[in-house]
């Protein structure tokens, strides 16, 4: 009987530890992976200063902030620190001057005054002789963001000797836009279904959303917009108000305001008037009725994002009314509050033969200066539409007497959606340190955003997300880093995408060299790989018209046609967009005009976006545009083939299941890009009428039969020849 049992506890450990195995590898638990730290030198050091806490800790946020510490500390290095109430060595000295007298006395309140709201300092002091380690912040919720920057320290095996740390967000507006719908589907969502459970909202909070929003506060993200930019005005009904509030509760600990998308016509839809017209005195009185009593339901509510005469969503425009005069009948309800409106400035005329790309600056632009305080205008990072490579928005620099917030988009809509590994960092990167020279030399678009804090009060940045309800969160693995990349880049636009890879890489698999290397080498060769096989030098939106997955750059109905975006003949390809053709060039300072203007110093990368090229156009390679395109559809094969190498390479030295599910992913990748290739060199072909040079392997397939590929669906209905 005793051997049984014995036997029995065994099993059950081995069960126990197997299933705990397979839970913690599967994704689910992101960066925020609490599991032993490696290094046993560290090790040590960590555990031996980490010994004793004095966190008196009587909020909401401050309890989040301890809890995270509590399961840090015990994954990390197998301690429970022993609460304290006095100096001691080894021990950790949590608080702001508030809520802990200690605090108060070892840090000065200058230096803690000086701090942002959000800042924090982490720093080792001598007391008496007593060493400790100081987590001080201005409010609660800056002791959260200095205990997950903590605790990353020794996730990413950093040294917790003589810490001298002073961190502050340089964003104040750190936003994810979630295109959620009230059915829990996504649009342009890879990863399952939304997130927002209504239907047992708001009683019911399940543990996913603290998860969700612990990962969030981690990367200190503090805002989030739970639905889609294509609004549903039922949303503001009071019964999904009341629903939605469930939400910013549990998001309120971890420094989460909510916010909500707002249709245009809710006057009418929902409010039963006969108008939306922001002129109209009831209308107006709507709103703000409506915004008193989303406060009443959601003290801390963030405000509104709006797309407004776009995309065939209401707005100002049908009653002949501006943007600003739209954005500013909201912004004066919500002002009262505390509240901003975020206002889309993705606008462009549907209409053929109009450069789309000189749209949203044409329509904006007159209106810099005319917005209210606390609206900010938020274009897309380019001027089209989330495409692999664009040049930056020329309205960054273009309006700076108006709080600009930066819209990227982390679902992979154009790029892959969640099957290719695209880091997305390097293309976040690029943009925000572009040069936008609009008040001289060095004001990066990261400088520009930034600005608005001493011109606006405000800054902001936002990011359509890529999560959802598959067990990873982001269904490729690395989307994660997309996430997370994003979220450090709210926090400060000026880290470099590497060191974000490279955190990443370390929070989510390994301090190991031999794991760091390969990963990041991977990460950081993707997002140009993904430019190469799909839209290289400059092409753009030449993607599958209903998927935006895959290649159609033959697509041509009367009402969208991708010959508008490459309008390739037999002669050239490219559009003119310099000084004799549609002048988009103009909405650039020099000298950032003048090099985009000029097909000798534009940037090859985005050639075909400014210039018209004729084929036999002599590269800087001493290659025709021709044979360069191809070889950049070929080099984009080979690199993929190259990152499943170097994945392969990683086959036992991290868990089957991660390293399974990316593997596959990457043949899936692979079999993509040679699907955009061979489709797009092939579709090219047909005008430039050259060959393609003998050292590449033929396509396999005709033009016509890509053609007929209308992907994803109707797969067996298909003809292949
Ligand atoms: C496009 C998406 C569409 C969005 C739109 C937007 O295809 O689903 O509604 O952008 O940003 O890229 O409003």
């Amino acid at each position: 009987m005793l051997l049984s049992i014995k036997k029995l506890s065994l099993l059950l450990f081995f069960i126990l530890s197997f299933s705990c195995f397979a839970y913690s590898e599967n994704g689910y638990e992101l960066w925020l992976r609490y599991h032993k730290v490696e290094n046993s030198f560290l090790y040590k050091g960590y555990q031996e200063k980490c010994q004793r806490i004095v966190f008196p800790s009587n909020s909401d946020k401050l309890a989040a902030a301890r809890k995270e510490l509590i399961t840090g500390l015990e994954g990390l290095i197998n301690t429970t620190p022993k609460e304290s109430t006095k100096i001691e060595s080894n021990t950790i000295i949590i608080g702001t001057r508030k809520s802990s007298d200690i605090i108060s006395k070892l840090l000065s309140s200058d230096e803690i005054d000086a701090l942002n709201k959000e800042g924090y300092i982490i720093r080792t002091m001598n007391i008496v002789r007593k060493q400790v380690i100081v987590i001080a912040a201005k409010e609660d919720i800056g002791i959260l963001y200095g205990i997950f920057h903590f605790l990353r320290l020794m996730q990413t095996n950093c040294s917790l000797e003589k810490l001298s740390i002073k961190e502050e967000p340089k964003l104040q507006y750190r936003v994810l836009n979630h295109w959620d719908n009230l059915n829990g589907t996504i649009e342009r969502g890879y990863a399952g279904y939304s997130l927002w459970d209504w239907e047992r909202l708001p009683r019911y909070i399940d543990n996913r959303i603290i998860d969700y929003a612990r990962a969030n506060a981690s990367i200190g993200i503090n805002g989030v917009v739970v639905n889609n930019v294509n609004a549903d005005a039922r949303s503001l009904l009071p019964e999904w108000l009341v629903r939605a509030s469930g939400l910013a509760n549990a998001f309120r600990p971890y420094g989460i305001r909510l916010f909500l998308t707002a249709r245009f016509s809710a006057p009418q839809e929902i409010g039963g008037l006969s108008t939306s017209d922001p002129a109209n005195l009831q209308v107006r009185q709507w709103w703000k009725d409506k915004v008193k009593e989303i406060y009443e339901i959601i003290p801390d509510f963030g405000g509104f994002l709006v797309k407004a005469n776009s995309e065939g969503q209401p707005g100002p425009q049908d009653y002949g009314q501006t943007h600003a005069f739209g954005a500013n009948m909201l912004a004066e309800a919500l002002e009262p509050y505390g509240g901003v409106i975020f206002w889309r400035a993705f606008v462009y005329h549907n209409e053929r033969n109009i450069d789309r790309v000189v749209n949203g600056y044409n329509e904006f632009k007159p209106l810099d200066g005319q917005f209210h305080k606390n609206v900010f205008v938020q274009p897309k990072n380019g001027a089209i539409d989330f495409q692999p490579r664009e040049p930056f928005h020329p309205l960054f620099g273009g309006m700076p007497n108006t709080a600009l917030a930066i819209e990227f988009q982390i679902t992979q809509e154009n790029l892959g959606h969640a099957g290719h590994l695209v880091y997305l960092g390097s293309l976040f990167e690029e943009t925000l340190q572009s040069d936008t020279y609009a008040q001289g030399k060095n004001w990066t678009v990261s400088k520009v955003l930034q600005n608005y804090n001493k011109t606006h009060e405000m800054s902001g940045i936002a990011g359509v997300s890529n999560i959802g309800t598959d067990i990873n969160w982001t269904g490729h693995l690395f989307g994660q880093a997309n996430w997370h990349a994003f979220g450090r880049l709210a926090w400060n636009p000026d880290f470099t995408s590497q060191e974000l890879a490279e955190e990443w890489i370390r929070m989510t698999f390994s301090n190991d060299k031999t794991i760091l290397s390969p990963i990041l080498t991977i990460m950081l060769m993707s997002r140009e790989t993904a430019v190469d096989y799909m839209m290289p030098i400059g092409l753009n939106h030449i993607m599958n018209y209903n998927t935006h997955n895959g290649p159609e750059p033959w697509h041509d109905d009367p009402l969208w046609t991708a010959f508008d975006y490459h309008k390739v003949t037999k002669d050239s390809i490219g559009i003119n967009r310099t000084t004799t053709g549609s002048n988009a060039v103009s909405q650039y300072y020099p000298p950032v005009s003048n090099v985009f203007n000029n097909i000798e110093t534009c940037p090859e990368t985005l050639l075909l976006w400014f210039h018209r090229v004729p084929w036999n156009y002599k590269m800087k390679s001493g290659e025709t545009l021709w044979n360069e395109m191809v070889k950049h559809y070929y080099k984009g094969v080979e690199k993929v083939e190259k990152m499943q190498l170097i994945w392969d390479s990683l086959s036992q030295k991290i868990d089957n299941e991660r390293f399974g599910q990316v593997k596959s992913l990457l043949q899936l990748q692979k079999d993509e890009a040679i699907w955009w290739r061979d489709a797009c060199v092939l579709f090219f072909q047909r005008y430039s009428g050259m060959p393609i040079p003998s050292k590449y392997e033929t396509p396999k397939h005709s033009l016509e039969y890509y053609q007929k590929i209308p992907f994803p669906y109707e797969w067996e209905k298909v003809d292949f020849p």
